[in-house]
């Protein structure tokens, strides 16, 4: 009997958390997974989430850019995959005012090439839009679903509204397997250092090291639905299995303000959140999401999903992780 090939999966953003996690999922159920990487000046510490899951060694990594056309059509045409997971953009909300036309070039222009590339060379590929809770913004309902109105509040919002369009064309215009996650805020030791609950674990990290004192955030008040990337990414691939493609809301359910995982995270080492804490005026958002919380109904009936981490034991892992980060670095000196 002859071997069956193994499905490739083409991901975009593969270096970031979500990426990694992807990759070290779809390594797991024996796929051939090729990554895009974008040219940097620091190459040395590309493949650090990838290394830090143990799988760098086995994601192929190709040169290329979502903001250059031919560089995609290229690299689809080469790696002929079966799946497309469009991962990269500009994902700190925050730089999005400071740099909106970069924001909206990666974040939503991005979209449509690698959309373009797929159609044109690949189109019976199928194509995984990574959209976000944040289109919902100043949210008309709670929980928000699929039905929801969307109502964004920055740049990199309007951006991934404009992603999240263009994927539903080219599913209704070309009949293309393009589904959309809408995916609420996701987390891990992995997570970027700028979003809010890196920038408070590692805080928690070195200020039980003796390393610092205080951590200054911005908006103590802001909610959001919490859920760990891990089994973030297991929705991604469930929504590619599906015979038709389609929308999915993925979140826990559970809103979570940004004081209250400041408490978890300080009593992980047994201090008092409030002695280290500060809300400075100078972090705050030209225009804040105040909460969020999702209503992920329709992943769990249609796709089976559910989430498996919860908050407590993502905060204890996060802590954990940069605990040893910082420990490590004290012993090399
Ligand atoms: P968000 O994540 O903007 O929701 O987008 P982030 O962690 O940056 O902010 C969450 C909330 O915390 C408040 N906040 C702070 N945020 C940061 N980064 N730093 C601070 O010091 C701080 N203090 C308070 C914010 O104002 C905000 O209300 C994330 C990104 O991953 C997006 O790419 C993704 O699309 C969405 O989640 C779903």
């Amino acid at each position: 009997m002859a071997a069956t090939k193994a499905p490739v999966a083409l991901i975009t953003g593969i270096t970031g958390q979500d990426g990694a996690y992807l990759s070290q999922f779809l390594l797991g159920r024996g796929y051939r997974v090729i990554g895009l990487l974008r040219r940097s000046a620091s190459a040395d510490v590309v493949g650090e989430r990838l290394r830090w899951l143990g799988v760098h060694e086995r994601v192929q990594l190709v040169d290329g850019n979502i903001s250059d056309l031919s560089s995609l059509i290229r690299v689809v045409e080469a790696a002929a995959p079966d799946e497309v997971y469009h991962l990269a953009a500009q994902s700190f909300v925050a730089t999005s005012w400071q740099q909106p036309l970069v924001t909206a070039t990666a974040t939503g222009l991005g979209v449509i090439h690698l959309l373009e590339a797929v159609r044109i060379v690949r189109p019976m590929a199928r194509f995984y839009q990574a959209s976000s809770s944040e289109m919902f913004g100043l949210a008309a309902a709670e929980p928000q679903n699929e039905s929801t109105p969307f109502h964004p509040r920055s740049p990199y919002a309007c951006a991934k509204l404009f992603g999240h369009w263009m994927t539903v064309n080219y599913r209704e215009s070309f009949g293309m397997h393009a589904c959309s996650g809408i995916l609420f805020n996701h987390e891990s030791p992995l997570r970027g250092i700028e979003f809010v609950t890196r920038r408070i674990t590692d805080a928690v990290a070195r200020i039980h090291l003796g390393l610092a004192s205080e951590v200054r955030l911005g908006n103590l008040d802001a909610e959001r639905d919490w859920g760990h990337a891990r089994d973030y990414v297991r929705a991604m691939w469930l929504m590619l299995q599906q015979e038709i493609a389609g929308d999915y809301v993925v979140a826990t359910g559970r809103t979570t303000s940004v004081r209250e995982f400041c408490r978890l995270a300080f009593a992980e080492v047994g201090r008092d959140w409030a002695a280290h804490v500060t809300s400075d005026p100078a972090r705050l958002r030209p225009a804040e999401v105040a909460r969020l919380r999702g209503d992920a109904r329709r992943a769990r009936q249609v796709l089976g999903w559910a989430p498996e981490t919860s908050l407590e034991t993502m905060v204890a892992e996060m802590v954990e992780a940069d605990l040893a980060r910082h420990r490590a670095r004290l012993a090399r000196g």
